[in-house]
């Protein structure tokens, strides 16, 4: 699939916009494509989608534009740094304005593309529903016990993001046309490269192991200050530390590079693993086996890393290699080493408008691994005052989870602006750029301006 894509990307980038050999290299990526849904026995309404999206890349081709699936739901998500030329949102909406026609027809053949890769996404397969989590789990790290405070007990205000994001919910980023969905019974990961024993591992082996369950907060580096590609979830799966320890890494194994069965590679340095953040080969979410969506049947989860360097999907072979060797993400611009930056985001108040009196604020704030200290809120440009934090109960180490935070806000009649910043527990402030999200994630604190009237 993302041979299909790459070879599109390429071609479509040297011929310029509406080139023969652009459009030949989609259809030419679509009979790949379809030939490898095919193999991988996603049937006939795969060969659809990748139809779909060889007609998209065409029109994408001739109109000069990519197309920019926000919800993640649609074809590769993740912004090329070419993209990042273009800073002034107004230059940008003047381009796109004048390719409506031509986005008209991306929006339906783009849409019918996601409809087709999330009814197959959905599908679950026989194999699939086989798949049992073992009910005995154990935590590593440790949780402080429930936030006790004299404010009594706390109602999460409506509209607040819950404490774990339900599966469904949770935001996609990944560069697959169509969804892999792997029978278990024809999946090994291995771990090779600089290792002393390369080793290889069945789902069963995984599942029979002591598995390990952690609450972390996966966030990607092209999440806009307040935006919602971040979630916190309950992750079970096999330290990645014993198993590299089964294989025993040689002292040039200094990179960790996880590759994926639609080609998709990150890697980050092995001795980011030496502060014991949690660092998995998961296999369940949430309590349930990956979702297909979400990278059944194994996937990498590392505590306080963006996911384009850590968080590979469909995962198929951890290879230990040196730091020379990049990850899919790097020669398209995107910082070679990327730990997650400080940031907090308004959920609550939600409209643009609300009455005047007293009533909640609310929101998020995650600072990985360090943990957030504080969470502050300033109105109208005046002081910061600190919020209240509530520490979601669950297993694992609470500073790799976000926190969910409120305040109680007495709303006078006007044009007001509500900003949000967090503190680390290293006493770190969340930066306050402004900063673009390349090439490291963006900077900024998340500002909400409402008419109280
Ligand atoms: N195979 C594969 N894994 C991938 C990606 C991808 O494109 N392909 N994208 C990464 C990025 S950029 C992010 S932010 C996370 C997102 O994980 P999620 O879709 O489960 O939220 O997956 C990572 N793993
Ligand atoms: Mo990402």
């Amino acid at each position: 699939m993302c041979v299909a894509l790459l070879l599109g990307a390429r071609v479509g980038s040297r011929s310029g916009s509406g080139g023969g050999r652009g459009r030949f290299a989609f259809v030419l990526g679509a009979a790949i494509g379809a030939f490898a849904v095919l193999r991988s026995g996603a049937g006939t309404g795969g060969v659809v989608a990748v139809a779909t999206a060889a007609g998209s890349g065409i029109a994408s081709l001739r109109a000069g534009l990519r197309v920019d699936a926000r919800s993640g739901d649609a074809i590769p998500v993740q912004p090329s740094s070419g993209d990042m030329g273009i800073e002034d949102p107004k230059v940008r909406s003047a381009t796109r304005r004048g390719f409506l026609g031509y986005a008209s027809g991306l929006t339906v053949t783009g849409g019918s593309l996601a409809l087709g890769s999330r009814v197959l996404a959905d599908q679950t397969s026989a194999s699939y529903r086989d798949v049992v989590l073992p009910a005995s789990r154990r935590t590593d790290g440790d949780r402080p016990p429930p936030t006790t405070t004299t404010e009594g007990p706390w109602r999460p205000p409506t509209g607040l993001s819950p404490w774990i994001t339900p599966n469904e919910d949770f935001y996609r980023i990944d560069t697959a046309l169509v969804v892999p969905r792997i029978d278990p019974a024809d999946w090994t990961m291995r771990i090779d490269g600089m290792v002393d024993r390369p080793l290889g591992f069945t789902l069963d082996d995984l599942l029979v192991r002591d598995l390990v369950d952690a609450t972390v907060t996966l966030n990607c580096v092209s999440n806009e200050i307040g935006g919602h590609l971040v979630g916190n979830a309950v992750w079970t799966g096999v330290p990645l530390v014993e198993l590299l320890e089964e294989a025993g890494v040689r002292p040039d194994g200094e990179q960790v590079m996880g590759r994926s069965v639609d080609g998709f590679s990150a890697g980050f340095p092995r001795s980011i693993l030496d502060d014991a953040r949690t660092a998995l080969v998961a296999v369940g979410m949430n309590g349930e086996p990956l979702p297909f969506r979400h990278g059944f049947p194994a996937r990498l989860v590392i505590a306080g890393l963006y996911g384009y360097v850590s968080a590979v999907k469909w995962l198929e072979r951890i290879e230990l290699t040196t730091m020379s060797v990049d990850g899919y993400w790097i020669p398209r611009g995107w910082a070679k080493e990327a730990p997650i930056k400080i940031a907090s985001r308004i959920d609550v108040p939600l409209r643009s408008q609300t009455i005047p009196g007293r009533q909640p604020v609310a929101g998020v704030a995650w600072a990985p691994v360090a943990g957030v200290e504080a969470v502050e809120l300033a109105i109208d440009d005046g002081p910061w005052a600190e919020c209240r934090l509530e520490r979601g109960e669950g297993p694992g180490s609470a500073n790799e989870a976000w926190v969910q935070w409120s305040t109680i806000w007495d709303a006078q009649p006007g044009n007001r602006k509500l900003r949000v910043r967090a503190w680390n527990r290293d006493g770190m402030v969340q930066p306050e750029g402004p900063k673009h999200i390349a090439p490291d994630g963006a900077e900024g604190y998340h500002t909400r301006r409402l008419i109280v009237a």
